[in-house]
């Protein structure tokens, strides 16, 4: 007879804790969204497609000394707004899809025929990247330089070393293998500007070639696996977004 009073309770409980769990909550207190968590709500499928929601994106934030684009598999993505100065954060959403490869190209602030910045000045780079799904630059990136100078830091007589990028820099395909590591320079080192503060990048370290100095214009690449990693939606592009076409 105990046995059954007790279990009738815990029936009584377990409704009781299912009822609470279900209640919609207050106004006010809706968590915001999680994106990049496949939470939050959704429209059904239309006709047995599943579009990709804002739930599905996560947010990059880069900031560079002094400029950069980002292409990811292949697509530019994001461009720079400020060339110079005042230096600036770059925050926009992406629809992640996996593997995933990041290709960035990043200038410091020099004159392309000695090197220098205001007048006979060496000037320093970084990059720095983190994106919502823990995607941050570090040393596992690749990097390689396209223009150095002044060689020898020699700005009396400036001579610099430059050379094309190769075509498909930006590519999922393109072999980085024998690129060298990317090196991780100091917060300190940096010196970054206020608004870096105002946007996380927590845990993600800056990076640049070997010569932060005189390593003028680099390519920096890292290639994100996620063995397994389905699309939800089944949608795709139709649309062509190349430079140069209408
Ligand atoms: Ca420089
Ligand atoms: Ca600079």
């Amino acid at each position: 007879m105990r046995r059954v009073a007790m279990i009738a309770l815990s029936a009584a409980t377990l409704l009781a804790l299912a009822a609470w769990q279900s209640a919609p909550p207050a106004d006010g207190d809706k968590p915001p969204p999680r994106r990049g968590q496949g939470g939050g709500k959704r429209k059904p499928p239309q006709d047995g497609v599943v579009k990709p929601s804002m739930d599905d994106t996560m947010q990059a934030n880069m900031y560079a000394d002094n400029w950069f684009t980002l292409y990811v598999n292949g697509k530019l993505v994001a461009v720079d707004s400020i060339d110079f100065l005042p230096h600036n954060v770059v925050a926009v959403d992406l629809l992640p899809e996996y593997p995933m490869t990041i290709a960035v190209l990043a200038k410091d602030n020099a004159d392309p025929k000695t090197g220098c910045e205001y007048g006979r000045q060496i000037g320093d780079g970084g990059f720095i990247l983190k994106f919502g799904d823990g995607t941050m630059t570090d040393a596992t990136w690749k990097a390689k330089c396209f223009f150095h100078g002044p060689i020898d830091r020699d700005t009396a007589n400036p001579r610099v070393r430059q050379e094309p990028l190769p075509a498909d820099w930006f590519t999922p395909g393109f072999d980085d293998s024998a690129w060298a590591a990317a090196t991780e320079y100091t917060q300190e080192r940096i010196d970054p500007k206020p608004p870096f503060f105002e946007h996380d990048f927590k845990g993600a370290k800056w990076i640049w070639t070997s010569d932060l100095d005189l390593d003028n214009t680099v390519v920096l690449r890292k290639r994100v696996e996620k063995p397994g990693w389905k699309p939800r939606w089944t949608t795709k592009p139709d649309l062509d977004t190349r430079p140069g076409l209408g």
